[in-house]
């Protein structure tokens, strides 16, 4: 067998049988509890994590694939169980195993730390028994020698069955003593061969543990799923949309069946509080539904001009491959809004999900092929931002961003190369106005809602509060006593309201803009800083007397944070709430709607909203305007996102007079 290639969870996971079988014979082959047990345990582990039986049951499916594990189901046994088979495929003896072993299982090692650590696996008789073992691994391509950093005595070994972590650690030479004639020859081999540091490390916010750790895709790879879209896009848009239709609604009830893991998925690696999790997983499903139902009527084909002489009329054709680049604050709103209807309509995609919530990203292409969607025609694709830019410049049709406005005009330019259309759903520093004639304990209650749902990360959030001289005191009041009483905790627990921010850079944000209000005379009325829970946290904070060239008014807070300015009236209310680079929506909170309407007419946003805030539905188009976005997705204008219009001329032959 040549020297497979494993991802991150995959070595875990084979390293651990091998330990298993060395070390506590009698407890192996192993069920898949404790091959979990095994991965996730803190001793003799770097890096520590934290997979779950999913995780851990797709690299034991890809093992044996491979053919280096097995699954045993012995007579009469309840339980299934695994073992490696690593012994048989690499032919290894006792004491190859143990060094390739540990190496998988805590990283790069000098032959002193692997004669120590191999100890319960094998014992090595001498030093130089296990250098013997080293140089065989290494001439089998299994391990090298790395390039000795400053300060360094011995050596250091890494294995090759996973991608080199770190270019300064690259492997020199396949000799413990690196001989200078060789070692170049060798190391520039080695280099050239051994794959680019190229991993994605999945963190769950809340306790820092790592989650996952995947393959990056390269240029190259993304080059390669694109060409296979391609050639699976003609198949799928062959079939009949009632077909496609089947595979989507089937998809919905997967999102049923799975909601508990998925939600529970979602939280971990984003922070968000596991019942807003739920919640956007089931209205998931009614998305997924609206769409089934009226993609036909949004693309039907349509006769204009039917006359004796001449017919005009237009079809739509599938836009061909789409590629999705998403983000991470509403994971399963983000990517169905453009997945759903590109399959419905034809396309294929390729969908890269934000970083941050890869694994939900992972876990929703899972289902889309368990539902019927073949595995070239909705494609995952992993990495963060260079891959996100390979795709965007990429031979597709479409390019759909959710993403910040600096991010955008980047995917937007490089999508410009090849006249590829694009779909950007950018950021926002969304206004809402408090009027004087509004109950207070309510519109406080709405606003907050608006404000500090998701912990504040989301494009439409209310980040900016325009309140009435008249109300301001007492409803600034009200909003403080909600933003105290929120519970701030462990994003699991079924009571929390704000969990950790799914991007820890933010909190720098937000401390920023706190620090810039203060120093320009702003009062910090409710929270104010980072929360004592935990690194990811923040204080669910309230800023008065807040003025349009603070930071806080100006800047996306994607937060937990509102800064509050009070305004005479409707007018001046007005002029505030149209100073922004943004357009995505506006709020006004009134009793009287004519008054409202008014003033939401006059606002250069896509989306307005009376007496409510932060919602989006597929039965309107959600289209950001300026700094917030480009093209429209949702409702049917956003279906149509996904096609392309074809024009009919037709001129019947003139039928002579019989
Ligand atoms: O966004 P990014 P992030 C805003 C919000 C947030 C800020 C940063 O203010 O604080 O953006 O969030 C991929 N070419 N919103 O870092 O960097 C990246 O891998 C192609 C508002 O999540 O824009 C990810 O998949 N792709 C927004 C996606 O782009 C690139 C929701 C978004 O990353 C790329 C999210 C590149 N050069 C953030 N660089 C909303 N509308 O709600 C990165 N990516």
């Amino acid at each position: 067998m040549d020297v497979p290639a494993l991802s991150a969870t995959e070595a875990r996971v084979l390293g651990c049988l091998m330990e298993k079988a060395a070390t506590t014979p009698e407890h192996y082959p192993l069920s898949l509890n404790a091959v979990v047990t095994a991965c996730n345990q803190s001793t003799n582990r770097d890096p520590v994590v934290h997979y779950d039986d999913d995780t851990a049951e797709a690299a034991l499916t890809s093992l044996r694939e491979r053919g280096l594990a097995r699954r045993i189901k012995a007579a009469g046994a309840r339980v299934i169980k695994y073992s490696h088979v690593v012994d048989e495929a690499l032919s290894l003896d006792a004491g190859a195993r143990a060094v390739l072993g540990v190496l998988l299982l805590r990283g790069e090692q000098t032959p002193g730390e692997l004669r120590a650590r191999t100890e319960r696996w094998h014992t090595f008789a001498t030093a130089d028994e296990i250098d013997a073992t080293l140089r065989e691994l290494a001439d089998r391509g299994l391990v090298a020698v790395l390039a000795r950093r400053p300060g360094q005595k011995e050596a250091r070994w890494t294995q090759l069955l996973t991608p080199v972590s770190a270019p300064e650690s690259s492997p020199v030479a396949t000799h413990a003593t690196p001989e200078p004639d060789v070692a170049t020859d060798d190391a520039r081999t080695l280099q050239s061969a051994a794959p680019m540091a190229r991993r994605l490390v999945v963190r769950d916010p809340a306790t820092g543990a790592v989650l996952d750790e995947l393959d990056v895709d390269d240029e190259r790879a993304v080059d390669g799923k694109i060409a296979r879209a391609r050639a699976a896009q003609p198949h799928w848009a062959a079939r009949a949309y009632d077909d496609r239709a089947l595979a989507l609604l089937a998809f919905r009830d997967l999102l049923e069946r799975d909601e508990e893991t998925l939600a529970r998925t979602t939280t971990e690696e984003t922070g968000k509080p596991i019942r807003q999790s739920r919640n956007e997983i089931r209205a998931a499903r009614e998305r997924v539904e609206w769409f089934v139902d009226h993609v036909p009527a949004a693309t039907a084909p349509s006769t204009v001009t039917e006359r004796v002489d001449l017919v005009e009329r237009v079809t739509y054709e599938p836009a061909g491959v789409v590629a999705h680049i998403s983000a991470w604050n509403y994971p399963y709103f983000v990517a169905l809004n453009s997945v759903v209807p590109a399959l419905l309509t034809g396309n294929a995609v390729l969908y890269k999900p934000s970083e941050h919530a890869t694994r939900t990203g992972t876990r929703i292409v899972r289902l889309l092929h368990e539902a019927g969607v073949p595995l070239d025609v909705v494609q995952l694709v992993v990495g963060a931002g260079p891959t996100g830019g390979a795709l965007a410049a990429g031979a597709v049709d479409v390019v759909c961003f959710t993403g910040s406005y600096r991010t955008g005009v980047a995917v937007a330019q490089a999508a410009a190369a090849n006249l590829t259309r694009v779909q950007l759903e950018l950021g926002g520093k969304d206004g809402a106005y408090v009027c004087d004639d509004v109950d207070i304990a309510a519109t406080a209650a709405a606003v907050a809602e608006g404000v500090f749902y998701n912990a504040g990360q989301s494009c439409c959030a209310i980040e900016r509060l325009y309140v009435h001289d008249a109300v301001h005191d007492a409803f600034v009041a009200a909003l403080v006593e909600i933003a105290d009483a929120y519970v701030v905790g462990d994003p699991l627990d079924e009571r929390t309201d704000i969990g950790p921010l799914a991007r820890f850079e933010q909190l720098d944000v937000l401390d920023a803009q706190v620090a810039d209000a203060v120093a320009k005379g702003a009062r910090v009325v409710a929270g104010g800083g980072r929360h004592e829970r935990g690194a990811g946290w923040y204080r669910p904070t309230v800023i008065a007397d807040a003025t349009p060239s603070m930071r806080v008014m100006r800047d996306e807070s994607f937060g937990p944070i509102i800064g509050v300015q009070r305004v005479a009236d409707d007018e001046h209310a007005l002029v505030a709430l149209d100073d922004t680079d943004y357009g995505l929506t506006g709020a006004v909170f009134t009793r009287d709607r004519a008054r409202a309407e008014r003033i939401l007419a006059r606002l250069d946003t896509g989306t307005v909203y009376w007496n409510c805030s932060d919602r989006t539905t597929t039965r309107l188009p959600w289209a950001g305007r300026r700094h917030s976005g480009l093209g429209v997705s949702l409702s049917e204008a956003g279906v149509r996102a996904f096609v392309r219009e074809k024009a009919w001329h037709e001129v019947p032959p003139h039928e002579r007079g019989g």
